[in-house]
């Protein structure tokens, strides 16, 4: 597929969509947003993706919101730039459609992810970087507060204090502390992170598709549920995956003693 903005391409199961405007260190605009949507829908109509990568070219992840892009800029001559109808017209739908995507997330983060950047690293299912790389709630520096899931995700992982010094603060996490504070899932030294990139990707790609998918759906729906809700919930999903070709393939693997080949379904 053809793209301005992104790069996006699909392997052996591993999906990677690569956030292309390096000379804004991928600052994402409308055009760009434009393109996830048609990858993201490429990634939900081919059967044979597995995972999705998401991933940053030149020398980081993502810059947020491109400041230059007129849509979010004041200008004198009229009103004030909407930044609600920004947010719901192009961030918050990317957010849930990660969410809601048919197959695990994993962001690989190199060099910076600070505002919407960072907050869209943290929506994918799971999160690694290098270890020179670095997440910054950039808002607070521009007057604005953290988007993209930021205000959801930040306080679940690291916890109210270490969130709201993050966003108001505005300093830069260096991604040892951010994995630390389990903000990630992992940093991995500079020089082995593709090769550690490409294995997770891998060994995700030739995971049981659809119980990762459920795992997540059902630990996003914990934050709103009761105890009960969420047990009758964990119920109707393993009903779901007892009956799933990958489960017999599991236990099938497990009783003689070989590695399972799971299909994804
Ligand atoms: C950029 C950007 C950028 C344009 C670097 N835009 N050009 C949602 C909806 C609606 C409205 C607003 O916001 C949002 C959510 C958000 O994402 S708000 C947060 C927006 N992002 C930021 O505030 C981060 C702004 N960037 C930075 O603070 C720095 O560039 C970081 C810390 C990311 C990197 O610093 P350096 O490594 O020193 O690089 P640099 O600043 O020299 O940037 C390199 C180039 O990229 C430079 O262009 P130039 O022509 O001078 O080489 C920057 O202007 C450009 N760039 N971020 N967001």
């Amino acid at each position: 597929m053809d793209f301005d903005n992104i790069r996006y391409g699909c392997v052996d199961g591993v999906a990677r969509l690569t956030l292309h405007r390096p000379e804004r260190i991928n600052a994402i605009d409308a055009a760009m947003h434009a393109e996830l949507r048609i990858a993201l829908d490429a990634v939900q109509a081919d059967a044979s993706v597995r995972v999705l990568v998401l991933c940053g070219a030149g020398r980081g992840f993502c810059a947020g919101q491109d400041l230059a892009d007129p849509a979010v800029r004041f200008d004198p001559g009229s009103q004030p730039p909407d930044l609600g109808d920004v947010v719901e017209r192009d961030y918050a739908p990317l957010v849930r459609r990660l969410a809601e995507l048919r197959v695990p997330t994993l962001a690989a983060v190199h060099g910076v992810a600070a505002g919407a950047g960072a907050s869209l690293a943290l929506g994918c299912d799971i999160v690694v970087a290098s270890r020179s790389a670095s997440f910054i709630q950039a808002f607070s520096r521009i007057g604005l507060v953290p988007d993209t899931g930021g205000t959801w995700v930040l306080p679940q992982r690291v916890g109210m204090a270490r969130a709201l010094g993050l966003a108001m603060l505005g300093e830069r996490l260096p991604a040892p502390q951010a994995a630390e504070w389990g903000l990630i899932w992992a940093a991995y030294d500079d020089a082995a992170f593709s090769a550690e990139v490409d294995a997770l990707a891998a060994r995700l790609a030739a995971s049981p598709t659809r119980a990762l998918v459920r795992t997540r759906q059902a630990m996003h729906a914990a934050a709103r549920n009761t105890l009960a809700q969420q047990l009758a919930l964990e119920a109707g999903f393993m009903r779901e995956l007892g009956r799933s070709a990958d489960y017999i393939e599991g236990v099938e693997a497990f009783i003689a003693k070989r590695p399972p080949r799971f299909r994804g379904d």
